[in-house]
C-alpha cells in the first residue's frame, strides 16, 4: 500500500485536510497510509529538545541533527524516497507528482525554525523540494499539499478515474471555466454554447478558452506545453 510518513514535531495537525473528503474516506478504507512520527519522541533529555542555537551565531534555532537522525531511521527502513520540504528545493511539478503517486510512497521531513543542520540532509539523503516560491513557517503545509497531490491519483482514490488523463494540466493548459445551475444568477447567463447539446463544440469551446486562458494568464507554461510527437 502507498503509504506517507512524515516526521514533524506538530504531529497533531495531521492528518488535518487529508482526513476528509476523497483523501480522507480512502485513508479510512485503506487505499493508503499516513504514518506521523512526532521527532520529539527522539529527544534524549529532560526537556526533549529538537532544536540548539545556529552555530556562527545569528538569528532563530536550527533542528538537531541527532535527534532527526534517529527519527528518520526509526520511520524509514524502506526504499522509499525521502524527500525535506524546503523553500530551497526543487520546484514540485505536476510531473514529479505523477512517479511519486506511482512509487511506494514518501517519507517526508518537516522542518520548523530556521531549518534542519545540513549533515543530516546528506547523512540520510534527503532530496529538498519546494512547493512554491514563497516563505512558510515549517514543512507541515507543504507536506499536507504534496499529500494530497500524490492521493488523488492513487487507484481508486478520485471519483472519476477518466478524469486525471483528461484534465487540462496534463495538456499543459490551465483548467478552462465551470458552471453550473442556475442557467441565470445575478443577472449573469451560463454561456450558450454549454446549453447547446453539441457535444463536440462544447469540447472545442473548452479547449478555446484553457488556451486562452493559459496564454494570458501562465506564458512560461504556453511557451513549454506539450506538443503531441
Ligand atoms: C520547511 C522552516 C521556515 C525557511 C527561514 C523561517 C516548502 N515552499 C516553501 N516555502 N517555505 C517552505 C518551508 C519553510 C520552512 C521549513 C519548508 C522549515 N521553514 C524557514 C528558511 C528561511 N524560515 C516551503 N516546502
Amino acid at each position: 500500500m502507498w503509504r506517507a510518513s512524515v516526521l514533524t514535531i506538530l504531529p497533531d495537525v495531521f492528518p488535518g485536510p487529508l482526513g476528509a473528503s476523497l483523501a480522507g474516506k480512502a485513508l479510512t478504507s485503506g487505499a493508503w497510509a499516513l504514518d506521523v512520527v512526532d521527532i520529539r519522541d527522539f529527544a534524549t533529555d529532560r526537556h526533549r529538545s529538537v532544536d540548539d542555537t545556529p552555530a556562527g551565531g545569528g538569528p532563530g534555532m536550527v533542528m538537531r541533527p541527532d535527534v532527526l537522525g534517529r527519527a528518520i531511521d526509526a520511520a524509514a527502513t524502506d526504499k522509499r524516497p525521502r524527500l525535506l520540504l524546503s523553500p530551497r528545493g526543487a520546484p514540485l511539478t505536476q510531473e514529479r507528482v505523477e512517479t511519486l503517486a506511482h512509487g511506494p510512497g514518501l517519507v517526508l521531513v518537516c522542518g520548523r525554525f530556521e531549518g534542519i543542520d545540513e549533515r543530516v540532509i546528506a547523512a540520510r539523503g534527503l532530496e529538498e523540494v519546494s512547493i512554491g516560491d514563497y516563505v512558510l513557517s515549517g514543512g507541515e503545509i507543504a507536506a499536507m499539499a504534496l499529500i494530497d497531490a500524490c492521493v488523488r491519483l492513487l487507484p481508486g482514490v478520485m471519483g472519476a478515474p477518466a478524469s486525471s488523463a483528461e484534465e487540462s494540466f496534463a495538456e499543459g493548459l490551465l483548467e478552462y471555466p465551470h458552471y453550473t445551475r442556475p442557467q441565470l444568477w445575478e443577472g449573469r447567463p451560463i454561456p450558450e454554447v454549454l446549453l447547446s447539446g453539441d457535444h463536440a463544440k462544447i469540447a472545442a469551446w473548452r479547449r478555446s478558452e484553457a488556451e486562452r486562458l493559459t496564454r494570458e494568464r501562465r506564458p512560461d507554461l504556453w511557451a513549454s506545453r506539450p506538443r503531441g510527437a
